[in-house]
């Protein structure tokens, strides 16, 4: 006589998802890798200027620039730190400053537009106020 070997097996897997499922909910999943970090601030390409042409950000914050004209504009900065491509209208261009320095840049389009981002020492700068 044989004895049924299909019972005994879904029973066997019943019990290994069981003990499966504990540990693995109970566990918790590693992080993330997260998605890009909000920008610190803003540069705006307007009037063929930089507006802030001078911000202070705290060392590790991401500036984001975008561009609001209707020429395109780029970002460059005088130490090759960073080199955007051409910015069309609305488009972004974001760096993040990990160290607290100086950091000067230009339109390479129009050299005339130059501007500077400093940053400051990580110990929490102000964050900006309500964006939006
Ligand atoms: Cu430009």
């Amino acid at each position: 006589m044989r004895s049924p070997p299909i019972a005994r097996s879904h029973r066997a897997v019943a019990v290994l998802v069981l003990s499966l499922a504990g540990p693995v909910t109970a566990a918790p999943p590693p992080a993330a890798a997260t998605p890009a970090a909000p920008a610190a601030a803003t540069v705006r390409l307007e009037h063929f200027m930089f507006g802030p042409a001078t911000i202070t950000v705290a060392a590790g914050a991401t500036v984001e620039w975008r561009n609001l004209d209707g020429e395109p504009h780029t970002v460059v900065s005088l130490d090759g730190l960073f080199r955007s491509g051409a910015l069309d209208q609305g488009d972004t261009y974001r760096y993040t400053f990990p160290t607290p320095g100086s950091y000067r840049y230009v339109c390479s389009i129009h050299p005339q537009m130059v501007g500077t981002i400093v940053v400051s020492a990580a110990a929490a700068a102000p964050a900006a106020g309500p964006r939006g």
